[in-house]
């Protein structure tokens, strides 16, 4: 029976005031818990979780969907009924990735996971770098980071198929992130990173609700005094599905990285 709520007959169910929807599975113990936020992501998903739990690791999923219009929720919980690994959070009522990551992550705390590893669902990740990253974060004989970034600015690391715009755009944001808002890190905007929940749980947070979580996330865990390690990944463009960064989420990740800017600036 899932510690959140309480289930009907084998299957998701909600709870009484018709809120989330959550699989209905026990959590077996693990360490490392991949959490992928999806909206609209029917055509990536199956896919992924194949790959991702696929990996000779031992690794446990969890899906966070906002109640997607076109049944990824549905269909992710449906998985998880023959996949005790795979664990699946239906947000009804809210919406935004940045906390739908921080909830994720926050559910690895509450049950019990040592890290958690945040990927896209639309493959720009490539699920065989996770090993990499699990090993960067924890290396054998020195210290453990806190943050090990997927990145695609070190040495190694790469684009694959975004347009000239995109480019300009991700420059410029990497660009204010380090020589405004002071972030020693090359690639702040890739949500492709692997966190230490011990760390994660000292933030004091509250931390920003859309795409704007991926720099504020790394500007609490570098003030907290944490090691942020970058890996280098290739990262290609989404070929299945939709982009949800529109230019709402970009506008209000605009605004947000203004205001984080006022924050650090401040005496
Ligand atoms: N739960 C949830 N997930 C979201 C939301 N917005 C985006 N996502 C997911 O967050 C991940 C990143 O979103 P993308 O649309 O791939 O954003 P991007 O990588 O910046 O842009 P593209 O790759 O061009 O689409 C994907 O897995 C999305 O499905 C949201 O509001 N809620
Ligand atoms: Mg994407």
């Amino acid at each position: 029976m899932n510690a959140e709520f309480p289930a009907r007959s084998g299957g998701a169910d909600a709870p009484p005031d018709g809120g989330d929807l959550r699989s209905a599975r026990p959590w077996p113990p693990g360490r490392v818990l991949v959490v992928t936020a999806t909206y609209n992501e029917r055509g990536s998903i199956a896919g992924l979780v194949t790959r991702v739990l696929g990996i000779d690791a031992p690794l446990q999923m969890l899906v966070v969907d906002d109640d997607s219009p076109d049944g990824t929720g549905e269909l992710v919980l449906d998985l998880a009924r023959t996949e005790p690994r795979l664990h699946v959070l239906v947000r009804r009522g809210r919406r935004g990735l940045g906390s739908a990551i921080i909830e994720g992550f926050r559910m690895a705390s509450a049950h019990g996971f040592a890290v958690a590893l945040n990927m896209d669902a639309d493959f720009s990740h490539d699920p065989d770098d996770i090993p990499r990253l699990l090993a960067a974060l924890e290396p054998v004989g020195a210290e453990p980071a806190a943050v090990a970034l997927g990145s695609r600015r070190v040495a190694g690391g790469q684009i694959v198929g975004w347009p000239l715009s995109r480019r300009v755009t991700s420059v410029l944001v990497n660009w204010y992130a380090r020589w405004v808002l002071w972030l020693p890190v090359h690639d702040s905007t890739t949500g492709f990173r692997a966190v230490r929940l011990g760390f994660f749980e000292r933030l004091s947070g509250p931390f920003e609700t859309g795409y704007a979580v991926l720099e504020d996330m790394l500007i609490q865990v570098h003030r907290a005094g944490g090691r942020i390690i970058e890996v280098p990944i290739t990262f290609t463009d989404r070929t299945v599905g939709e982009s949800k960064a529109g230019l709402r989420q970009r506008c209000e990740a605009g605004l947000a990285l203004l205001r984080m800017a006022l924050r650090a600036w401040r005496p």
